[in-house]
């Protein structure tokens, strides 16, 4: 072997870690799961909890929903959200960023972006996330792309574990992409209180609302001609096949969306296109289904300017900023707590 004395091996500078992790998740997952799937799956409409969606390959398929030319909300979200990014950030120093159900990058970056490096050294970036993995993987890219910033995952299911974050400094809550839209009207509003109840005055939630528009628009973005949104629908079933040793056949079951005008919510469903009849063994179950009967997998609601108002007085928050698109498809709002 030849080796070369002149050269000397510099030592690699580690990488600052700037990356913790806090797992209040552990074990509340398994029994969570055993428990929502036997009453859901027992209910005269069956329903499937729509948190399930988000395994390693459904979060890797809703990434890809939203990039599909139907599924407006991300980008119209995005476009927002740069225009409004300075004055959200400009002066974000010394505070925790807190991203409930954190989705993919693109938007967070945007917040970061606009920070600017000086305020970024000194502010936090707290997501939530059920998802480990998801949590971790978006992590690095950002610390990747802003090796200054401080990063806290908290694997946690944000609708029951708030009261795990940090509370000594100031901070932002995000809650985007219409995530509010997957919970009844009741349940939105004692998550908003309890987002509220964890607030000092002066913290800051910043909520993105998908708003009532044309059927056809919305129906479109629920059924794309790829696909995706069908595939994303029954991947559930793998969930379930895997996190309870199932035996779902996802070729069974046909994906629906429509739009519920009644209701202002696009729902989703698996719908039966046989008799089937399937066994949960880890939860000793057997579910039986008649052909063209559904599982009821997702509502997404589809809001207005006043249904928005009346939430956040029922929650006790104050809006503060309003932001919306040229068409209002799409709104961010800013509340506070009441003065
Ligand atoms: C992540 C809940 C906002 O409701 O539009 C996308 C999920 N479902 N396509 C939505 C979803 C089908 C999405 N949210």
């Amino acid at each position: 072997m030849n080796m070369n004395h002149a050269v000397t091996v510099r030592p690699v500078k580690p990488k600052p870690r700037s990356l913790e992790t806090l797992n209040y998740l552990d074990g509340k997952y398994k029994n969570d799961i055993a428990k929502d799937i036997r009453e859901c799956l027992t209910a005269s409409q069956k329903h499937i909890p729509c948190k399930y969606f988000y395994d390693a390959y459904g979060s890797r398929l809703f990434e890809d929903i939203c990039r599909l030319p139907e599924y407006y909300p991300t980008c119209t979200e995005l476009a927002i959200l740069r225009e409004i990014a300075p004055e959200l950030m400009g002066t974000f120093a010394h505070k925790d960023l807190v991203e409930l159900g954190s989705g993919g990058n693109l938007k967070i970056q945007t917040l970061l972006d606009a920070a600017g490096e000086s305020n970024r050294a000194t502010l936090r970036y707290i997501p939530v996330d059920i998802s480990k993995s998801a949590i971790v993987e978006a992590a690095q890219g950002l610390l990747e792309r802003y090796p200054e910033l401080q990063v806290l995952g908290v694997v946690a299911d944000f609708t029951s574990q708030l009261d795990v974050l940090p509370t000594e400094r100031p901070l932002m809550f995000c809650f985007l992409g219409s995530t509010i839209g997957n919970m009844e009207e009741d349940e939105s509003i004692a998550f908003l209180q309890s987002i509220s109840g964890n607030m000092k005055p002066g913290d800051r939630l910043l909520v993105g609302f998908d708003m009532v528009k044309s059927k056809e628009t919305l129906e479109a973005a629920y059924n794309d001609s790829r696909g995706v949104t069908s595939e994303f629908n029954k991947n559930v079933l793998n969930v379930l096949n895997k996190e309870l040793n199932a035996n779902f056949d996802p070729s069974h079951f046909d994906h629906l969306a429509f739009f519920n005008e009644a209701g202002s919510r696009i729902e989703m469903h698996l719908m039966a296109n046989r008799d089937i009849s399937v066994k949960l063994e880890s939860i000793d179950m057997e579910v039986e289904f008649k052909r063209g009967e559904t599982i009821h997998t997702e509502n997404s609601r589809k809001f207005t300017k006043k249904s928005i108002e009346d939430m956040a007085a029922r929650a006790g928050l104050c809006i503060r900023n309003w932001h919306s698109d040229r068409d209002g498809w799409f709104s961010l709002v800013v509340m506070g707590l009441n003065p």
